[in-house]
């Protein structure tokens, strides 16, 4: 049976090209606020972080009714490093809304979110969005169809239609030359083109679990698609779970959604986009059967994690002054419980209890985590993020990724040589929009730690650079590590001016003064290769007579004040950053110097 009064789609794209932005529009558009009802811009990005970053983290469902049509909308987020909430969530729809800036045209990741959908056999849409910001709309399209030919979409898929939007300010028109009045003509083809729900309703239930979310009133609530047979509120089902194993659990209550709200519902069918509570036992993965006829859905493989990072117990001097959970059994049930949820997130014992290792798929990804743990009120430590290197055939292998970089012409030189340094190879230059150059790289994961920083430096910060994971391929050789050493502080105490002052010409400071530190604390970058161990709280009057007399004219420069990500970027081998509610800092794993010099000269038998 065709469920003709129900479409589900997702919009996917690449970041901030405007999907939460479309969904606010089709939103207000639908009257689904009140007359006079404040409401935020971005009203899916509910998060806090989400909020603040200004980018969506976790994919959310919504929905509007058309003409008669209920169409569930799943908005998912465009950076790179949320891509597997974008691969879970498409086996609830049947097709997608791919957005496309006019200006900025196909970016690293619209190729990957396309390359999903049309993997999972999705019906496209294109909807070239931001039209009121001008942009080649016949060279967008190009390449549109270019990708398409490239990601190998059958033909179906390649005879979509094109809509020409601006999110903003809430219009859609199917004629480029001719701005629309509203979002009508988008719906209108989602209405046409989207194929509508197909299953059978009188045969046995099978919904899939795609997302999980939690109720501060309920619990747990699992997030699914029905694809064949009915589910009523209350009725006793059994769990299929990806594990292969069963359980036999009650649907205390069936919601849909409708607009921003989560309403009960007493039942629904093939094709609804549903939330059930009541079963403890769920994952993502799971399918919810008829009580006593298991029978389980495939679900997507999802790209694996290509970063890991040690995430440990703070053991510094400063341990346990500023947080409020500390101990490992806090530590390990709060990753734990994140890797229920997080689909492309892994976590694993190591030797020591005090150690976990955690797998996600990019530095974002695994510091959005950590920032979320410090507001709860932990207090932990974790290592320079690695890439995971895998042997495939036989052969050593690692992620590689697809990185763009737009750069005004004159810093063209300087891009390519660095990245050239970094084992990136030049897949493609062209000028773009705006009389810029656009270059196209693939690149090594672990090349590319760091490089933002240093690219911004390097084109005065007029560089933009996106990336996105690519694949897995052979191993591209070493390359030198990062080229400047840390300012180590000596002693545990306080900052001084004077301290400072004496180690800033040799250096980056990170911390201005009257700042408590402890030996072994890093305080800044120093401008050689080596570490340079200072003591930063030196006091005046302990020092001899050539800087008597100067005091007052000791000027500080304003320290660097990093945040998180830059701090994971910094971090080397033997470093760890050190993380709690009030701060970020960053140390040597091996606090002693004498140690630190041991260990050194041990290895290097100079
Ligand atoms: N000029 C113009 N700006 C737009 C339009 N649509 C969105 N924007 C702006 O683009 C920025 C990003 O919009 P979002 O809606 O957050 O983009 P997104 O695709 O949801 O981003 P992520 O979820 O982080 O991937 C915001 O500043 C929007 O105001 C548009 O049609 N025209
Ligand atoms: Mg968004």
């Amino acid at each position: 049976m065709e469920r003709k009064d129900v479409r589900n789609i997702a919009i996917i794209a690449h970041v901030d090209h405007g999907k939460t932005t479309l969904v606010d529009q089709l939103l207000k558009q639908n009257k689904i606020f009140r007359e006079n009802e404040h409401v935020e811009e971005r009203v899916m990005d509910s998060g806090d972080l989400e909020r603040e970053r200004g980018i969506t983290i976790l994919a959310k469902n919504t929905s509007v009714h058309y003409k008669g049509v209920k169409i569930n909308i799943i908005d998912t987020p465009g950076h790179a490093d949320f891509g597997g909430e974008v691969e879970r969530i498409l086996s609830m729809v049947d097709g997608v809304l791919l957005l496309i800036d006019a200006v900025e045209g196909c970016m690293p990741q619209t190729r990957y979110v396309l390359k999903k959908a049309l993997g999972l056999n999705k019906k496209p849409i294109v909807v070239i969005n931001k039209i009121d910001r001008g942009g080649d709309v016949n060279r967008v399209i190009d390449q549109v169809i270019d990708l398409f030919i490239e990601l190998g979409a059958n033909d179906d898929q390649i005879d979509f239609t094109t809509v020409y939007a601006s999110a903003k300010q809430g219009w859609a028109s199917l004629d480029p030359a001719s701005p629309g009045q509203d979002m009508t003509p988008l719906l209108d083809t989602v209405i046409k083109d989207i194929p509508c729900p197909e299953g059978e309703p009188g045969e046995g239930l099978q919904a899939i679990i795609c997302n999980l979310d939690y109720d501060d009133y309920v619990g747990k609530i699992g997030i699914a698609r029905v694809v064949r047979g009915k589910i009523n509120e209350g009725q006793p089902s059994t769990v299929c779970h990806t594990d292969g194993s069963t359980s036999t659990e009650r649907i205390l209550r069936l919601y849909q959604f409708e607009g921003l709200k989560r309403v009960e519902s007493e039942s629904a069918s093939v094709g609804d986009i549903i939330a059930v509570n009541g079963p403890e036992n769920l994952g993502i993965g799971d399918t919810i059967c008829t009580y006593n006829m298991p029978d389980p859905l495939p679900f997507v493989k999802i790209d694996e994690p290509t970063l890991s990072m040690l995430f440990m117990v703070n053991d510094s001097p400063f341990a346990g002054k500023e947080g409020k959970f500390l101990t490992s059994r806090h530590l390990r049930a709060r990753l734990f419980k994140e890797v229920q949820t997080n689909v492309s997130m892994r976590v694993e014992e190591t030797d020591s209890s005090d150690c976990f290792k955690v797998y996600g798929r990019g530095e974002l990804h695994l510091s959005v985590l950590i920032e979320t743990m410090r507001r709860e009120g932990f207090e932990f430590q974790v290592s320079r993020p690695e890439v995971i290197i895998k042997e495939i055939d036989g052969v050593k292998c690692e992620p590689i990724e697809r990185l763009v970089v737009e750069v005004p012409a004159e810093y063209v030189g300087a891009v390519m040589n660095k990245v050239g340094a970094r084992k990136g190879e030049l897949k493609e230059m062209y000028p773009d929009e705006r009389g810029g150059t656009r270059l196209e790289f693939t690149i090594p994961s672990r090349c590319l730690i760091g490089y933002r920083s240093e690219m911004l430096t390097d084109t005065r910060g007029f560089g933009v650079m996106t990336h996105t994971f690519e694949c897995y391929a052979p191993y591209r050789g070493d390359v030198r590590e990062r080229a400047r050493g840390s300012l180590v502080a000596w002693e545990d105490g306080v900052t001084t001016a004077y301290g400072l002052f004496n180690a800033q010409e040799r250096a980056t400071l990170f911390l201005g003064a009257g700042v408590p530190v402890y030996g072994g604390e890093i305080v800044g970058e120093n401008s050689r290769e080596d570490d340079l161990v200072v003591n930063v709280c030196k006091k005046k009057q302990l020092t001899n007579n050539r800087a008597a007399g100067s005091e007052d004219a000791l000027r500080l420069t304003p320290p660097v004040v990093m945040s998180l990500e830059q701090c994971l970027e910094f971090i080397g081998a033997d470093e760890l950053v050190e993380v709690t509610p009030k701060s970020i800092r960053l140390r040597k794993v091996v606090l002693s110097r004498e140690q630190r010099l041991k260990l050194k000269y041990g290895s290097k038998q100079q």
